[in-house]
């Protein structure tokens, strides 16, 4: 339905300018804020990066659920540093989404009331220590491997963000996969905490892409205006490839029988998640969904003075300046 009202608005813009557009995207051009773009390609956007700023600051729940409990001080600063750079790519993100014409409040509203999405990933718990560590190995490794590319994207604003988001990821997946080896590498109850992670997360990290390319409504339009360049399974099987080799390192055992080298491919053979469990995971049925959302209405509501405050403030400081003109 989105990808036609998309379609069908296009049919109602000037198509010089829309044969320009898709000329200058061909080009390889940016796009920037005050360039001419059609309203699909800006309503598209604000959906995706809306939905990424989202997942940012939803994922801080999972992970700040142990920064009180990390296992050692190194740890717990290291935890605790990780969770601020997800609040700050969340940041960066609602202003990349602002230059759009949409506000973050309105976001955080849509958020709020169910209206926007955030990853299914951050609807599932964080129940033992080794599951940070599966978190940052498998979440943010997937993570990486879908927003390397997005550096590319053609949205200006949009790409920027990514170069930034991207350094910290790197150092975000090497954290989770040093906590999950030392699990793997401890006495073997932590072994056993370990596996159990892997097998806990391996197939909602594999929902991150999405849905299979025949599913998904918005690849074809998204990838024709490079606001995506690789289709979900393209990352998809990018990851198993780079993900099974690491966990055959840590002595580790992926959940899934038919997971094989195919020779001829060049690639792992690997089984798909179960997609109806995603389909019922987005529409908020997941195992945390009313937690997550309840959390960040609470959040939400709790820091009303805060915005109040601040915005009095503003205006305290704007008229004072008026005022000495
Ligand atoms: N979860 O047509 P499709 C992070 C929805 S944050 C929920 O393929 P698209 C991190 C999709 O929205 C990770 N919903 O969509 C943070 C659409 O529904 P609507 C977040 C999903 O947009 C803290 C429908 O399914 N990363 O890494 O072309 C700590 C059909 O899908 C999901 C980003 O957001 C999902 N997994 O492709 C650690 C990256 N997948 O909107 C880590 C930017 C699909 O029509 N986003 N849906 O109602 C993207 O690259 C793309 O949006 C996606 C989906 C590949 C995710």
């Amino acid at each position: 339905m989105y990808a036609q009202m998309v379609k069908s608005e296009a049919s109602q813009e000037d198509p010089e300018k829309l044969a320009a557009f898709q000329a200058r995207i061909d080009a390889g051009e940016k796009i920037e804020p005050k360039d001419w773009m059609p309203q699909g390609y800006r309503k598209t956007l604000i959906r995706q990066i809306g939905q990424h700023a989202h997942s940012e600051i939803v994922g801080t729940l999972p992970e700040g659920n142990w920064v009180t409990r990390a296992p050692t001080l190194e740890r717990k600063a290291i935890l605790l540093a990780k969770v601020q750079d997800e609040a700050g790519h969340g940041l960066y993100l609602y202003c990349a989404a602002e230059t759009l014409g949409v506000s973050r409040d309105e976001m955080t509203e849509m958020l709020l009331d169910g209206r926007m999405k955030y990853s299914s990933i951050f609807n599932y718990p964080s129940l033992n220590w080794a599951d940070i560590g599966a978190i940052g190995w498998l979440v943010d490794g997937a993570a990486i491997m879908n927003q390397v590319p997005l550096q590319r994207t053609s949205y200006g604003p949009y790409s920027r963000a990514m170069i930034r988001i991207c350094k910290e990821e790197s150092f975000h997946q090497r954290q989770g996969y040093d906590a999950i080896r030392a699990c793997a590498e401890g006495t073997p109850a932590q072994k056993k905490m370990a596996q159990d992670a892997l097998n806990r997360f391996w197939y909602p990290s594999l929902m991150m892409f999405g849905p299979p390319d025949g599913d998904s409504v918005h690849s074809e339009q998204s990838m024709a205006w490079k606001i995506k360049i690789n289709t979900n399974d393209e990352l998809r099987q990018k990851f198993v490839d780079q993900t099974v080799p690491q966990a055959e390192f840590l002595g580790l055992t992926v959940p899934d029988e038919n997971l094989k080298w195919n020779e001829e491919r060049g690639h792992y053979d690997f089984s798909q998640p179960d997609w109806s469990e995603f389909f019922d995971v987005i529409k908020g049925n997941g195992p945390c969904n009313v937690d997550r959302l309840a959390d960040r209405n609470k959040a939400w509501d709790d820091g009303a003075w805060v915005r109040e405050g601040m915005l009095a403030h503003a205006r305290k400081k704007a008229a004072a300046k008026v005022a000495a003109e």
